[in-house]
């Protein structure tokens, strides 16, 4: 099929597959339940109920209105709808992320970093590969969601996470399996995506026990990447674990960078192009909380210009192409940058890039983007000054996205 033909580009060696969680409430003024997302729980939030009530919107909705309908005015409270967000998201999309476990210990042998956690009375155990620059570091590191696929930086190490060792995607048969589900049983509400973020985080908590003098990783300078599925599972990790600094998923597209409105009305305009409906039934990425909601998609809160804006204000790179309809070109440029808005209220506008360029295999990452990710690589990771004000595709017309038809709301410009 067609799919099957570009599919089969990427992941070299793989053998490629065919193709009711309880939001914890907060009392006003009161901290949020602790969640696994690791940014630090901001207090006097506005109130989110458990069950939150449904309100139909054809439009991306609002980044700086809050579920209550209080407006975000000021940087510091983005850290609440930030968390509100990642409630919200983790309900309807990815499944709860569990905290912290009681347990997690580990060690550096040579080049391998064992990861061992405990909780309710279970174990499991994991290993990642480090491959190191040549010298003494400590180096910045790229955490490598099932491989590392953009070109590789000098003087960045690489931390290779085995993601289908911690929940499977094979197919939409494969929720419950992996090592994530040992620990947390099959039926924990997790998609794969927000098991492979935990596995990163228990990787981090191990590297923060051991020197950087011995682990020779900067702990201040992560950043994670993928392609493909593994691009959504990039984003995903950036979005929820606030100890990486830069996120770089590469042609993540539906279910990554794109946003479900914006693919469902490709699909109505004739293009093949993926959907949250069919996401579904595809894989295991997304909890199984989400099926009920594939096809009253304009009902959720929330969309993937939202699931970016969790990495804000940290630094975003979103690769991507324009020439394989089933990623949803149009989709993920609208998404992204209107996603790109958060960052400019915060006034760091240029944390966040897109950079979508077609006439290339997909995970095939082309020469002519390579300015645009060393430009992101050297200020984020090596602490260079560059210019990282990057928003630009090669799709004429903004490939019919119309910002007017999704957007209806203001930029604030945040105190
Ligand atoms: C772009 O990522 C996925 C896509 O969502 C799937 O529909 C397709 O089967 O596989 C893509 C992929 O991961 O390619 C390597």
């Amino acid at each position: 099929t067609k799919l099957n033909d570009w599919y089969s580009q990427c992941l070299p060696g793989s053998s490629a597959p065919p193709p009711s969680t309880t939001i914890p409430s907060t009392t006003p003024g009161s901290t949020p339940t602790t969640t696994g997302d690791t940014s630090p729980a901001p207090t006097g939030c506005p109130t989110l109920p458990s069950n939150p009530t449904l309100r139909s919107n054809s439009f991306l909705p609002d980044p700086f209105t809050f579920y209550d309908g209080t407006k975000v005015t000021t940087k510091a409270q983005w850290a609440c709808r930030r968390e509100e967000i990642s409630q919200l998201l983790q309900k309807y999309e990815l499944g709860t992320l569990p905290p912290k476990p009681s347990s997690v210990t580990g060690s550096l042998s040579g080049t391998t970093l064992t990861v061992n956690v405990s909780e309710g009375g279970k174990s499991i155990s994991f290993t990642a590969g480090i491959s190191y620059p040549s010298g003494t570091g400590p180096f910045p590191a790229i955490i490598a969601v099932g491989g590392i696929s953009i070109p590789r930086p000098s003087n960045v190490a690489v931390i290779t996470f085995n993601n289908d060792d911690m929940a499977a995607q094979v197919n939409s048969g494969s929720h419950g399996q992996g090592k994530f589900f040992q620990l947390y049983g099959t039926s924990h509400s997790a998609g794969a995506m927000t098991a492979w973020a935990w596995g990163i985080s228990r990787i981090i908590d191990v590297l923060e026990t051991i020197p950087s003098s011995t682990s020779r990783i900067d702990l201040s300078k992560l950043a994670v990447s993928g392609c493909s599925r593994n691009g959504k599972g990039a984003l995903v990790a950036g979005a929820l674990e606030t100890r990486i600094a830069l996120t770089i998923p590469q042609e993540s597209g539906s279910g990554g960078g794109g946003c479900w409105r914006i693919s469902d009305k490709m699909l109505q305009n004739g293009i093949q192009t993926q959907t949250a409906s069919e996401i579904v039934g595809e894989n295991a990425w997304f909890s199984p909380n989400f099926n009920q909601y594939v096809n009253q998609i304009n009902n959720l809160p929330v969309d993937h210009h939202l699931l970016a804006a969790l990495v804000a204000p940290r630094a975003l790179l979103v690769i991507d192409n324009t020439g394989i309809d089933w990623l949803g070109p149009e989709s993920v440029w609208g998404c992204m940058t209107t996603a790109n808005k958060v960052w400019k209220a915060l006034g760091v506008g240029d944390s966040m890039g897109v950079s979508q360029v077609g006439n290339h295999n997909h995970c095939a990452f082309p020469s002519n983007e390579q300015g645009d990710l060393s430009a992101f690589i050297n200020k984020f990771l090596l602490g260079q000054s560059t210019n990282t004000n990057i928003l630009k595709t090669d799709g004429a017309n903004n490939l019919g996205f119309v910002e007017s038809q999704w957007v209806n709301w203001q930029v604030p410009t945040l105190s």
